[in-house]
């Protein structure tokens, strides 16, 4: 039986991780045996979480994963079987550039950081801290999934973004352990203790408290809150300090297959509502729905739901804390680097949209405080294209229904359209009409029962639920029928 990763058959890479190592790492832990200890201290404390919280019912299951053997590009992705319990997380970090330099803020021009600055340490670790955060949130919510998966493969991709959340939770408990002592090593704690939707200690951030409660869900979820997944770490990527950059950067290598893993499952969604709606030439979504596919209205709340809540991640429109991020370099901008401007943005300003007087306006305020919303400006970007990629979907079916995405002060918890009321198509209502029209436009329990009721567990291999498509192809060139997962 293959042990994980697979390196006997395999011609490693140069810088290949060691393995055979407690906590398999790029980062010379043998050599600090003060942080060796520490992290020692911390592994079974995770794996009891992992244990507790992670996917259910796991124990007998190999699975088909892709694990990092390096950071090289022909290291990072190596396939092979795993026996769930004992997949093992390591850190790792891509390699370090000795001449990097901080391209933004005060301290532009001067080497990157190696070390914490005194005067930064309390915001640089909230931010680690809230990234970390994420992670075993993610983890927890998606717990319940594979008993209803709609087929191997998709169960396969669960248990992959699973596992590497829960090395993303190592990547920043890494540099807690190591760059913020004792501090640190209570946050790291703490990260194993706060519990997705606990009233009592919840999760940091809004959406990580919110259910992952079926498949449609989780699509998308891996779709919009992923994607902010993304744009956060590219922005932490830019970090002067030069540890979270280099660790951030391996992060997203892996990000892209979950954000993957959300549009290609909600097309395969659509695909198959449309398949249906063609074949019994259908309009109507209750006649849709009893033919045991989700209909375009039911979708379009789930994307008017998943969308809102992820905004409320990118923080307040205006935020100081945004513009101290950006002037002192903790945190930068989506693909910095490539923006020709003068990197310090002190005399700038950015077009920030708020409710005022009964309507959406358009204010101008300085650039640095509207650091968040350029970074929702920029994720919205790329959600809008992929809304039209699959729009495309019903289009070739010569289907009339699409999705849209609400406008950006719809059900909005966090920022400047908090406690306003703005209809999806970007209207300010008054608090009655909101009332009453409000839970038509976001799914109601109905929605989630209806939803529910098409889930069930299909683990023969190459079969599919019928509420969806199958991929257009499997995984690592494999046949869509492959044994994905191996029970007992
Ligand atoms: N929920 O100036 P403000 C991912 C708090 S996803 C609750 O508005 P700021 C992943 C805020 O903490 C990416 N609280 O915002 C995806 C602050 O509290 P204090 C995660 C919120 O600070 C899928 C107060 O409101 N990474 O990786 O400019 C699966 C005022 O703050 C929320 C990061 O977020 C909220 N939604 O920006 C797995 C990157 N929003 O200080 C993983 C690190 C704001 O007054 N985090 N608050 O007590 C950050 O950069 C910033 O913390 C935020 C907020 C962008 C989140």
């Amino acid at each position: 039986m293959p042990e994980m990763p697979d390196l006997t058959r395999k011609r490693l890479p140069q810088h290949a991780i060691d393995y055979s190592q407690r906590i398999p790492n790029n980062v010379d832990l043998a050599n600090d045996r003060a942080l060796q200890r520490a992290l020692e201290r911390w592994q079974p404390a995770f794996l009891n979480w992992w244990n507790e919280t992670g996917p259910e019912n796991t124990t007998n299951l190999q699975v088909y994963l892709r694990t990092a053997v390096s950071v090289d590009r022909d290291g990072w992705a190596n396939f092979g079987y795993v026996r769930m319990p004992e997949y093992r997380w390591g850190i790792f970090l891509t390699p370090q550039d000795e001449n990097r330099t901080i391209h933004f803020g005060d301290h532009k021009g001067e080497p990157a950081w190696q070390d914490v600055p005194g005067e930064y340490r309390s915001p640089l670790r909230r931010i680690i801290v809230t990234q970390g955060d994420t992670e075993p949130a993610s983890v927890e919510q998606q717990r319940l999934l594979g008993a209803t998966c709609p087929s191997l493969y998709d169960l396969r991709n669960l248990f992959q973004v699973n596992v590497e959340e829960g090395r993303h939770l190592w990547a920043m408990v890494y540099l807690l352990h190591r760059y913020f002592g004792r501090d640190g090593r209570e946050e790291a704690e703490a990260l194993l203790l706060r519990r997705s939707g606990d009233p009592n200690n919840p999760r940091i951030l809004t959406a990580f408290n919110e259910r992952t409660s079926h498949w449609l869900a989780y699509y998308m979820f891996t779709f919009f809150t992923d994607r902010d997944g993304k744009f956060q770490l590219a922005a932490l990527a830019e970090s002067a300090f030069d540890p979270l950059a280099r660790t951030t950067k391996f992060m997203l290598t892996e990000e892209a297959h979950h954000m993957f893993i959300g549009e290609s499952g909600v097309a395969r969604v659509l695909q198959r509502t449309c398949e249906v709606m063609r074949e019994h030439n259908l309009t109507d979504a209750s006649q849709v729905r009893t033919q045991g596919v989700i209909d375009f209205e039911t979708l379009q709340r789930f994307v008017n739901f998943h969308f809102s809540v992820t905004l409320d991640l990118f923080g307040s429109e205006v935020s100081s804390n945004a513009a101290s991020y950006y002037t002192t370099g903790l945190k930068g901008r989506y693909t910095e680097a490539n923006i020709k401007d003068d990197h310090s943005l002190a005399s700038d300003f950015y077009g920030v949209p708020e409710a005022a007087n009964g309507e959406i306006v358009n204010r101008q305020v300085p650039a640095l405080r509207a650091l968040n919303t350029r970074l929702r400006d920029d994720y919205t970007r790329e959600i809008q294209a992929g809304l039209d990629r699959w729009n495309r979907i019903p289009e070739k079916f010569g289907i009339p229904n699409r999705l849209r995405l609400p406008h950006v002060g719809f059900h909005r918890k966090i920022g400047s359209f908090a406690g306003s009321y703005i209809s999806p198509d970007g209207r300010v209502l008054s608090q009655e009409d909101w009332e009453r029209q409000g839970a038509a436009w976001l799914p109601s329990d109905s929605d989630h029962a209806f939803v529910n009721s098409l889930m069930g567990r299909v683990v023969e291999p190459g079969k599919f639920a019928n509420w969806i498509a199958p991929p257009a192809r499997g995984i690592n060139n494999l046949p869509i029928e492959f044994d994905y997962v191996r029970f007992g």
